[in-house]
């Protein structure tokens, strides 16, 4: 289904039959809801979200490519966040399927503009699945279509902002005892001496090198998220807490209690593509009670 979201701004709604849904708006192929069969949030949105390009959606899932923060010339987190994406109506085959999903493909091609600031030519197709238990699924196919022979390299990030009940409660479970680059400290390269990762001041990490599974536990709401990825080795953990929330204008003041960013990312090892080459990731978001995952 698309219609036409905030400021006429075109989203598609995926609706899976026990009724949890996702929406997306093919700008920035930006994934602003997504909730459960019981109707509820499990992304955060900036109640002073500024839909209106080329300001990019606070909350959600903005797409960072092909460049993560200001860690090169692009503006921070590159473009697709920013740019109009368009429904692939033929995408190639995805293998493996979800069975019982529903989805829709997006595509983004450079525009001339982009091709001044990046001189690369690619195809990047994602696919958002909303899987038979409301599972969020995105899948990103990058191919470097340059055909002057050159490769091409990126960073990249799902800057996923989960939707918590206060950010004093939430526990990150998974990076313990990894390192991590601390955005605070010049990305000075730390490792984590703390048992699991809690939240009392500004958060801006880039752990290195997690593992595939990745859970988010908010106590009050007794729910988790649990983080699956492929293809995306790093994890950024975000929080601005008060006064760095108070310098972003489309964050409201408290806003910073009911939002966690969890990454996952390609960062420290830049990924490098040759013409004809395809770069595959997969990011799998679900939510269960807490109860449930700590009894399996
Ligand atoms: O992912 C963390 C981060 O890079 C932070 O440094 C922080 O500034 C945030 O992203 C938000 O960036 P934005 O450009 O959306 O304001």
């Amino acid at each position: 289904e698309i219609t036409k979201g905030i400021n006429g701004l075109e989203k598609v709604i995926l609706r899976e039959t026990h009724g949890s849904s996702v929406e997306v708006y093919l700008y920035g192929a930006h994934v602003t809801s997504w909730k459960n069969e019981h109707n509820e949030e499990m992304l955060f949105v900036s109640s002073k979200a500024i839909f209106k390009p080329p300001k990019p959606i606070r909350g959600g899932i903005p797409i960072c490519f092909p460049q993560f923060s200001n860690l090169g010339p692009l503006q921070s987190h590159g473009f697709a966040r920013n740019s109009f994406w368009t429904i692939d109506i033929d995408p190639p085959p995805f293998t493996p399927n979800v069975t019982n999903s529903v989805f829709v493909d997006l595509l983004l091609l450079p525009t001339e503009e982009d091709l001044k600031i990046w001189p690369h030519r690619f195809e990047y197709r994602l696919r958002i699945t909303l899987g038979p238990k409301g599972d969020l699924i995105l899948t990103s196919r990058i191919k470097n279509t340059n055909t002057d022979g050159t490769p091409f390299t990126f960073t990249f990030a799902h800057h996923t902002y989960f939707s918590v009940s206060n950010i004093s409660e939430v526990r990150v479970e998974g990076l313990e005892k990894l390192d991590y680059l601390d955005n605070l400290k010049n990305r000075t390269r730390f490792t984590d001496q703390g048992d699991a990762i809690t939240f009392n001041s500004e958060t801006d990490k880039i752990y290195l090198s997690t593992p595939s599974k990745i859970s988010v536990l908010d106590n009050e709401k007794n729910r988790t998220f649990v983080i699956r990825k492929d293809g995306l080795p790093d994890a950024v953990v975000w929080n601005p807490w008060a006064e760095k929330a108070k310098t972003i204008v489309d964050l409201g003041e408290d806003d910073y209690k009911q939002m966690l960013c969890v990454e996952a990312a390609a960062i420290e090892k830049p990924i490098k593509l040759m013409p004809g080459e395809e770069w595959k990731a997969r990011l799998e978001l679900s939510a269960v009670p807490s109860c449930y995952f700590r009894g399996k």
